[in-house]
């Protein structure tokens, strides 16, 4: 028998120990290994120049858009530290995320200029600050998010071995299908170029059509060995809908998981788009259809669902969802909601409806060091929110120890999802 938890202090010293010392599988993000070349960001200029903060610097900004798009990777980013870091006090949480990376990777908070950070960096090989962000972050793997529409990914995975690509077993590959799903006028286009015989106007009952998109997919989920398809969908989503997207995930995304034996990843509620000017930092939340998910995890029970929703007015309909079907996962705090008092609400709200049996958070991450922050972010909300849960039971009379807390947070932080994707 392990340590038997009797005092509330010994209990949040256990959990924020276990919490802290557990490695994350980090579900979603959207790093590369360092075999991806110049595809994995990192140092001092991407981080401030992260689309979450460029919309910050605008709010305050004297230049326009066109001016500030303007300038290069260095000088956007040294407008930004000058505006929101030192013009103003960086505690909005993408601005506090910069400090705890620099925090923790040893890094003055306030230098003089970028050119300090810029320095350190020059020590660093991309395979060597991978160790030391994974290390710092205590990540043991993070799941990429890999685009076979992007021309510059697709050239790359059809021109390396795949081997090669996946020789960094700290990284797998998820199989993003956005362009085909919502942009298919687009993307049949280029499947008709790439060989695969699609009709634009793609009509139920046109087998030739689905065959062929459903060899596509079937042929990168194999090329990338990917753990899971995944999609972002607009608020406006519905399922099933008289639509191209409805009809192309009912007979070729979803029987091409079922066929690899791997969940459909949706991530729903994005706006795209709305102010075009700010480029990828334009896009807005919407509320979304829960029905649509509902009727998805009914018509395919035999397929998985990992799914995230990117509105606040979604998290509890979404919860009770998955109390529904064991075939869907909630995972995450999703872009907005990646901020303590939101990831606090919803933790809390999912582990009193759904217990242990979710997947409390992913990081996003675009920028290799930003696994330092999100995860030190999250970690805290997390343990805070496991601590008021098992104050509850030990006040019940539970006999609660230290293992049982590994366990879980264990589950929470990594095997929830290995065992959802059937691969543990
Ligand atoms: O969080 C983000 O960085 C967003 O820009 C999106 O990439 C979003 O997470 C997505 O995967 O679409
Ligand atoms: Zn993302």
């Amino acid at each position: 028998m392990s340590e038997l938890i009797v005092s509330s202090t010994q209990l949040k010293d256990s959990v924020s120990r276990t919490v802290n010392e557990t490695a994350i599988t980090d579900i979603h993000t959207h790093l590369y290994a360092p075999q991806f070349g110049d595809f994995l960001l990192y140092g001092i200029d991407e981080q401030l120049t992260y689309h979450y903060l460029v919309a910050e610097v605008m709010r305050h900004s004297p230049l326009s858009y066109e001016e500030f798009w303007g300038l290069s990777k260095r000088q956007q980013a040294e407008h930004i530290w000058q505006v929101l870091f030192l013009e103003h006090s960086p505690y909005s949480e993408a601005c506090r995320g910069v400090l705890t990376t620099l925090q923790h990777l040893g890094l003055e908070a306030k230098a003089c200029n970028l050119e300090v950070y810029r320095e350190w960096y020059r020590s660093y090989t991309r395979e060597t600050l991978v160790d030391l962000v994974f290390q710092t972050a205590n990540v043991k793997e993070v799941v990429m998010t890999n685009d076979p529409f992007d021309e510059a990914e697709r050239s790359l995975w059809l021109s390396q071995s795949s081997d090669q690509l996946r020789k960094d077993a700290r990284f797998h590959a998820a199989l993003r299908l956005d362009p085909l799903l919502n942009d298919w006028p687009a993307s049949s286009r280029k499947l008709r170029e790439w060989g695969y015989d699609v009709k634009e106007d793609l009509l139920e009952g046109d087998e030739r059509s689905i065959a062929e998109v459903t060899r596509f997919v079937t042929e990168w989920i194999g090329r990338m060995n990917a753990l899971y398809v995944a999609v972002s969908l607009p608020n406006s989503f519905h399922y099933p809908f008289e639509d191209t997207r409805s009809l192309l995930m009912r007979h070729c995304v979803i029987p091409a998981c079922s066929q690899a034996d791997i969940p459909l990843a949706l991530m729903i509620g994005v706006k795209r788009q709305v102010n075009p000017s700010l480029g990828p930092a334009g896009d807005m939340v919407g509320r979304a259809d829960i029905e649509a998910v509902e009727r998805l995890c009914w018509e395919f029970p035999n397929n998985r669902f990992l799914v995230t929703m990117l509105s606040r007015e979604n998290q509890y309909e979404l919860a009770v969802l998955a109390r529904k079907f064991r075939n869907l996962m909630v995972f995450g705090n999703w872009w907005f909601l990646n901020t303590p008092s939101f990831i606090k609400e919803i933790t809390q709200m999912r582990f009193e409806l759904l217990g242990t049996s979710v997947i409390p958070q992913h990081s996003d991450a675009r920028i290799l060091e930003q696994l330092v922050y999100k995860w030190n972010h999250s970690r805290r909300v997390i343990a805070s929110v496991l601590s008021e849960q098992y104050q509850k039971i030990l006040d019940a009379g539970w006999p609660l120890e230290a293992d049982d807390i590994k366990r879980d947070v264990a589950d929470l932080l990594s095997n929830n999802f290995w065992r959802f994707i059937h691969r543990k």
